[in-house]
């Protein structure tokens, strides 16, 4: 499954060109986005199922948990393609994951791949463990949008303002409204404007829009935060705990937010933030800023990500035993 090739790029060029031959062929399809969706997964999903949509391909998109479509996503283009986990046909001729670097990340729609004809996996991950039929996978890619963007101009479609609101979406949001992101990325977005998107209204709804109870819940979450200057070599960790009574009576995707605020400590290099999903059930988020690979430190607790943006998900009854397994692994 893996290429071993001597030539990655032109491996890559390959797999884009099969993938599109493949959509061009469906007869149905699913696309997949990961668990928890962000902006990168879900605009990528749609921008896919847009251009099949286009071609009268019916096509299913979904992500396995939570249920339901986090609020500030609402509107992206075309989210009446979403459709709730249990309503994914369990057979489809193509499926297509989106954004996600392991089938695990699919959650309850991981056995979707196998049900497929063909299954497609399009990602920027470079923990991406090439769990489809045909792989696109990029990591020097700034986000999977910006795939997204090449497979419309390999498959010769039109990039409207609809398709472009959804890779805009991903590429504002994965790029950290640009603050760490190499050329193509702002060529992209230039692109995009060109396409006569409303770019600051989508940013401002997808980052820079929240509910006044996220100040409290801050407060609260900001105040427990603690240092561990020695930790990481000395490089430093800062860490907080957003427990489920934090985030009472706020969207779940809020806790998202938390990770960065704590992440520009300056005593720190690297930062965590441990989410408490229900009792004894937690999902971390680490950040580093440029030496410390937090990747490795994700993958050997369960998880994966990039080498500046990572997680994994645990099973503990105390957040002192997640943080000791952190620091542990930081060496
Ligand atoms: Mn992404």
């Amino acid at each position: 499954m893996a290429s071993s090739g001597a030539h990655p790029e032109a491996d890559n060029q390959q797999a884009l060109e099969r993938i599109a031959e493949e959509l061009r062929s469906a007869r149905t399809a699913t696309v997949l986005c990961h668990v928890f969706p962000d902006a990168d997964t879900l605009g990528s999903g749609l921008a896919v199922a847009i251009a099949l949509k286009r071609w009268g391909v019916p096509v299913q998109v979904s992500f396995g948990e939570p249920l339901g479509l986090p609020e500030v996503f609402a509107e992206l283009p075309h989210s009446e393609l979403l459709v709730s986990p249990d309503a994914v046909a369990a057979e489809a001729d193509v499926v297509v994951a989106v954004d996600s670097g392991s089938a695990d990340r699919l959650g309850i729609l991981a056995d979707r791949m196998s049900g497929a004809r063909t299954s497609i996996v399009i990602d920027h991950h470079r923990s991406n463990t090439r769990y489809g039929s045909i792989n696109y996978v990029d990591p020097s890619a700034d986000s999977t949008s910006m795939l997204i963007a090449r497979l419309y101009d390999c498959l010769g479609e039109t990039i409207d303002a609809d398709v472009a609101h959804c890779l805009y979406a991903g590429l504002v949001t994965d790029t950290g409204s640009f603050r760490w992101c190499g050329p193509e990325a702002h060529l992209l977005a230039a692109r995009l404007f060109g396409t006569g998107i409303d770019a600051p209204a989508i940013t401002r709804a997808l980052l820079d829009t929240h509910p006044f109870g996220r100040l409290a819940m801050l407060s609260a979450v900001l105040g427990e935060a603690q240092l561990v200057p020695d930790a990481a070599d000395g490089q430093g960790l800062v860490y907080t705990v957003v427990r489920v009574q934090d985030m009472a009576g706020l969207p779940e995707d809020e806790r998202e937010t938390v990770v960065d605020i704590v992440r520009t400590t300056g005593e720190a290099e690297v930062a965590a933030v441990l989410k408490q999903l229900s009792p004894g059930r937690w999902s971390v988020s680490l950040r580093s800023k440029q030496s410390v690979d937090v990747a490795k430190v994700a993958k050997a607790l369960g998880g994966g990500g990039h080498a500046r943006s990572a997680g994994f998900t645990a099973e503990d009854d105390t957040a002192e035993h997640i943080v000791a397994a952190i620091v542990r692994e930081l060496g």
